[in-house]
């Protein structure tokens, strides 16, 4: 390609972006993409030929659809009906034609869509392809009902046959379940004293983990939507039970409310977009609810508006579910699953993330490309307000302290920009700054993904594994919470890990049952060495560097007893 059919290219990208909404600015940064763009699991589908589209041969059809799912559907969604990104359905594929498709998938636009060509991700002979691929329908996956559920449900150990008492001198509660992204596992971590417990096969690039109410079992979900039951009562703590309820999913939670502790788990998918409530003895499917329907605002039917974070209530027998594409909370009652009751509370797209205020009443809920927390009082299961904070809030579950001036607060980082947002939570001593955004205070640069405090600490933690900078994403930040005038320290987390070469992304802090250490992922790459890092709270020093070669890419750590009893 000459010179100057690349200017020209080029400006006709960014005049795309205009033309399908693009705001001005720059492009974002490459690793933020990434994070939104995981590959999906998603492989099986059956090829569609649309009318008017250019023809493919059945080998550039099977390399598109693979390219699509691994970088694109995570934006653009499996139906490609639009999700954070553009929709990319033929009768505007087909309209704008192959060469200005081309030039879009190559240059990129200042709406976020990456520059996929000159960044040399794609080569110019896959972009050929996938210009002529999204001009056809999208090839749709298939559904996952109850046969297939049964299908890929298995009891490994039924209950009968599992331990009446606990088997092991293991401190359940300070046992800590560490994602082990790559290697489709989890790292059971004995928090007293740093050694692996076990490492416990689970799903593809397996997400969160989440304790039952007792903190018996450990719930663990893969991106391919494998359900992990783990028994920590057990002489040494091992799976017994395994569901796959759906092709793609993040999200798992289990009954909390009085009287039904341990009764069920539930798990949301994003292929299909449906969640699933089961027996949380042993992962037995009960009932499969669709999350397809209207959007908030324009009312727009959208066709796989994916389960993004579910948390269980405390104030109601309910699962509080977020439902992302159309911006809906659910809240499923699950006294009578049955005969089920489910509350719909309209807040605000795009809802993925978010915790509990201090007293558990308030769901902070983040409506990410809203740019806004969404409160939900899940006593009267009604919204609350709509808070309007940085770009692209990305809580975690958030941080709950008293701040000096304001009193008590959560909190959430952006990945967006350099901010954290601390929002007035006390509706009755502090009634003027309820639901406001109260302060606003710096963290290292953009791409923060967790931020973390304790309720015996004065510490205020963040991380900034997504900013381009190393010696940023390699460190952490701290903040005294009662000195909001003094700028944070920065914690050489990567430095102290001593792993050798690597991207070392430093990811979530997290702390022990006693609120005396936090401890950090040094998360490299695959091949690589990574680490867990434990800082001693009080006096933000190195405590312990737990290496093993078994460590593969640790990202989150659940602690059993912060988990289950929600402190953050
Ligand atoms: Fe996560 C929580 C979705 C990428 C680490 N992540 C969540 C939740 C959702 C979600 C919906 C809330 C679950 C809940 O509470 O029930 N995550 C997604 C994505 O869609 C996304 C953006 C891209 C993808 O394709 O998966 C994504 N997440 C990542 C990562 O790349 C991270 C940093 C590393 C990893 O392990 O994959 C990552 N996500 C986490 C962690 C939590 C999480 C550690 C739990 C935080 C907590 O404290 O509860």
């Amino acid at each position: 390609m000459n010179r100057k059919s690349l200017v020209l290219l080029s400006a006709l990208a960014l005049a795309m972006g205009t033309a399908w909404g693009a705001e001005e600015g720059k492009h974002p940064d490459k690793t933020q993409q990434s994070y939104e763009g995981a590959p999906s699991p998603i492989q099986e589908v059956k090829r569609v030929i649309t009318p008017g589209a250019p023809d493919m041969t059945q080998e550039e059809f099977d390399e598109a659809k693979k390219i699509f799912f691994e970088r694109c559907a995570g934006c653009h969604g499996v139906l490609r009906k639009g999700a954070t990104g553009k929709p990319l359905t033929p009768d505007i594929t087909q309209a704008k034609g192959t060469e200005y498709l081309k030039a879009f998938i190559t240059y990129g636009s200042p709406a976020g869509m990456p520059n996929w060509g000159t960044s040399g991700d794609l080569t110019e002979k896959q972009i050929d392809v996938m210009a002529r691929y999204i001009q056809h329908d999208a090839p749709i996956p298939p559904e996952w009902g109850m046969d297939k559920m049964m299908e890929s449900w298995k009891v490994v150990i039924p209950s009968e046959k599992r331990p009446t008492k606990k088997m092991n001198n293991y401190h359940i509660e300070n046992i800590m379940s560490v994602t082990l992204r790559d290697a489709g596992q989890v790292a059971l971590i004995d928090g007293d004293t740093k050694e692996i417990i076990n490492i416990v096969n689970t799903g593809y690039a397996v997400h969160i983990s989440r304790p039952s109410a007792s903190g018996r079992y450990i719930f663990v979900i893969g991106r391919d939507a494998k359900v992990d039951m783990i028994d920590l009562w057990m002489e040494k703590p091992d799976k017994v039970a395994e569901i796959k309820i759906g092709l793609e999913a993040r999200s798992i939670e289990t009954s909390k409310y009085k009287g039904y502790e341990d009764k069920y788990a539930i798990a949301g998918a994003y292929w299909p977009p449906q969640y699933v409530i089961m027996d949380g003895d042993n992962l037995k499917p009960l009932k499969i609810v669709s999350t397809r329907g209207y959007t908030v605002d324009t009312q727009t039917y959208h066709p796989e508006p994916r389960v993004a974070a579910i948390v269980a209530s405390h104030e109601h027998p309910d699962f509080i579910i977020n439902v992302k594409e159309t911006g809906q909370i659910l809240l499923v009652d699950y006294s009578d699953i049955n005969n089920l009751s489910v509350t719909t509370v309209g807040a605000a797209r795009f809802l993925h993330d978010g915790g509990w205020d201090s007293t558990q009443r308030y769901f902070m809920d983040a409506a990410n490309k809203s740019n806004k927390i969404a409160v939900l009082d899940s006593k009267t299961r009604s919204l609350t307000a709509l808070v309007d904070v940085g770009k692209i809030p990305h809580p975690g579950r958030g941080a709950n302290f008293v701040d000096p001036e304001f009193g008590p607060v959560w909190s959430t980082g952006h990945l967006g920009d350099n901010t954290i947002a601390l929002i007035g939570t006390d509706p009755v001593k502090h009634k003027k700054f309820a639901w406001k955004k109260v302060r606003s205070i710096d963290t290292q640069g953009g791409g923060n993904l967790f931020i973390k405090t304790h309720p015996k600490s004065h510490n205020l933690w963040f991380d900034n594994p997504l900013n381009p900078d190393d010696n940023i994403h390699q460190s952490v930040g701290v903040y005294d919470i009662r000195h909001f005038d003094q700028k944070f320290q920065v914690l050489p987390i990567a430095e102290w890990a001593n792993v050798g070469e690597g991207v070392k992304r430093v990811v979530q802090p997290e702390y022990n049952a006693k609120g005396d250490e936090v401890w950090f992922s040094v998360w490299n790459g695959k091949t690589l060495e990574s680490a867990i890092v434990v800082v001693d709270d009080k006096t933000r020093t190195l405590k312990k560097v737990i290496k093993d070669k078994r460590l593969v890419t640790p990202t989150g750590k659940f602690n059993v007893y912060n988990t289950m009893h929600d402190i953050y």
